[in-house]
């Protein structure tokens, strides 16, 4: 090889030279290739084919009980000044890091393939597009390459012309908690990922490039890499308004995205596109406006709860050619989980289904699907220049406090409104459940830099000229004394979303509160909608103080980012929380 590619060869070649694999296979991506793949897969039992008449091209994959979901303790962000990497990230000396990784690979790939995978974050031919090259001993990991990005010989050649690309070593090694790391270098743009098979740990193109390593070179850049789904909304005029919204793991991106209009919405001919279902790549287009694309191509997804009455997109989506990973079977060999007919007869680990086991399909289990197989995917997803925003909103998990849909009266308010983003955690990453943890812009496990310093970065895009998105901050989660959720969800949430593309048309007023314009009274369209008037009246209710307990809370929490917290980002929180004290005192007097 020659020209730009000499680079890589020489990396390729090193790294082999440290893993010492039986062989070296270059990736061209191909179908002939992605077949031989899974043969051998099945051959070795890393995949089972699953029922060919009701999921055809489908299989199951097992990961090891150990090895089920991203560990945020054990990835790092290794840069040479502590601080760069700031408090919201693990941090290693990168010659120290380098040292541990190096003296895992040696010699792990033993007897063992390595593939060179070759990748494109992004649409082929899109100046927004990020290249990477993967280099595994699972060919588990290839074939989910294969469907969440461009891979192959396409990629290759991009990466010949652009001579840049991110470098990520990965290896299963013995599956052991013990001997697992996620290293990043974003200063070398490498990754170093060692002992889980698992998604975000090992499919490398996905949070570790797109996001951490993304996020860092966005920032060098002028550009955004953000957790964000991007969905279309097509109004019955016939314009489409895309938001792009933020929502920490498995709190429903996938289902936003593809979210299908309530029957009366249908009729009246609103239409929903997804354009992404979990990373945004955002940058300010020569029209001020921010455009977005998708680096992924695929989805993963998470599987319990996706039903047909919650999400029969992704249902359909996952009919055929799609991967599942950790999902339990039915007798007559169909993926199961909660949501499903049938019934499990083994559980994601393969025993016989038996309740005392625990549930059938582990929480966080997961299916791989091509995104053009999903029946609403945008005809602009793999637009080269993007899609023009109009709003960008933040969620999370949030039982109490939050209202169902609020507004950011300007950038540094919205900016705000991200930074004090807060969830419930989920089964997405080892650790409790349920507990509340402010998870800023739902980057706190994937953003690859100082907080204070991405916070800057956000202000940042608040130029003269700049036409940027309006911000909003949505719950889906309320939940009532007895603990049941207050809002019905999933297609319903069309009906915040119209509420939220009137307000960018400049159609209706909003109620101005100290944290933000509301719906005013009926504003929001319930019609159809068995909503019983206190639930309505919670919703979209105001409590003065548990609202200044947050901002203090908000303003303590925020302080972990200093001294790099942006001065801006602190007035605001102290304009909202100086709002309220005097809204407080109207209210006493
Ligand atoms: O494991 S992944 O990081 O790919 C999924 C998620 O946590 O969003
Ligand atoms: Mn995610």
């Amino acid at each position: 090889m020659t020209g730009k590619l000499a680079a890589l060869e020489r990396w390729v070649n090193e790294a082999a030279a440290l893993a010492r694999p039986a062989r070296v296979h270059w990736c061209d991506g191909s179908d002939a290739e992605y077949r031989e793949l899974v043969r051998q897969m099945l051959a070795s039992g890393e995949l089972l084919g699953l029922n060919p008449d009701t999921h055809p091209g489908c299989y199951l994959h097992r990961s090891h009980p150990s090895d089920v979901a991203r560990v945020e303790h054990l990835t790092y962000v290794c840069t040479r000044e502590r601080d760069d990497a700031g408090p919201n990230n693990h941090w290693l000396p990168p010659a120290e890091a380098h040292a541990k990784m190096d003296a895992l690979f040696d010699g792990c790939m033993a007897g063992r393939t390595m593939y060179v995978v070759p990748y494109c974050m992004g649409p082929i031919d899109s100046p927004l597009a990020r290249c990477g090259v993967e280099l595994t001993d699972s060919p588990y990991v290839v074939a989910n390459m294969r469907i969440m990005t461009r891979m192959g010989e396409a990629a290759l050649a991009r990466i010949g012309r652009e001579g840049r690309f991110v470098k990520g070593l990965h290896s299963i090694g013995e599956l052991d908690p013990e001997r697992r790391f996620i290293m990043h270098f974003p200063e070398e743009l490498s990754i170093k990922s060692y002992g889980s098979g698992y998604g975000g740990n090992a499919l490398l193109g996905k949070k570790c490039h797109a996001l951490r390593i993304a996020s860092w070179q966005a920032r060098a850049e002028g550009w955004l890499a953000e957790h964000m789904l991007i969905v279309g909304i097509e109004t019955p005029r016939g314009d489409t308004h895309y938001i792009a919204a933020a929502f920490p793991s498995a709190c429903g991106k996938t289902n936003l995205a593809m979210l299908i209009p309530p029957e009366g919405y249908r009729r009246d001919g609103w239409k929903v596109w997804t354009v992404g279902d979990d990373i945004c790549w955002m940058r300010p287009g020569a029209d001020g406006r921010l455009y977005a694309i998708n680096p992924e191509a695929g989805f993963f997804g998470v599987a319990p709860g996706t039903s047909a009455a919650s999400n029969p997109n992704a249902l359909a989506t996952v009919a055929h050619d799609a991967i599942f990973t950790n999902v339990a079977l039915t007798a007559d060999g169909r993926p199961w989980w909660d949501g499903l007919p049938g019934a499990p007869a083994f559980d994601w680990q393969g025993r016989p289904y038996d309740p005392a086991n625990g549930p059938a399909a582990h929480p966080n289990s997961r299916f791989t699907v091509s995104a053009r197989q999903c029946p609403t995917w945008s005809p602009h997803a793999e637009d080269a220049l993007g899609v023009p925003l109009s709003a960008i909103v933040f969620g999370g998990r949030r039982p109490a406090l939050l209202p169902l849909v609020m507004e950011a009266r300007d950038w540094t308010h919205g900016v705000l409104m991200g930074a004090a983003m807060g969830s419930e955690t989920t089964a997405a990453a080892t650790g409790a459940v349920g507990v509340l943890r402010r998870d800023p812009m739902a980057m706190k496990p994937f953003c690859g830099y100082h907080y204070g310093d991405y916070f800057a970065h956000w202000l940042s895009f608040d130029q003269p000229g700049a036409k940027l998105p309006k911000v909003f901050h949505v719950n889906w989660f309320r939940k009532d004394a007895e603990g049941k959720y207050l809002w019905p969800g999933f297609g319903d949430n069309l009906r915040v979303l119209e509420w939220m593309i009137a307000r960018v048309e400049g159609r209706l007023r909003g109620r101005e509160t100290p944290v933000g314009i509301l719906p005013a009274a009926d504003e929001l369209k319930l019609d159809g909608l068995d909503l019983p008037p206190a639930a309505r009246h919670e919703l979209l209710a105001l409590d003065i103080p548990g609202w200044r307990a947050e901002l203090a809370a908000i303003g303590q929490d925020l302080e972990a980012y200093a001294p790099r917290l942006p001065d801006r980002l602190r007035r605001e929180q102290q304009r909202i929380a100086a709002a309220l004290a005097a809204a407080a005192a109207a209210q006493a007097a």
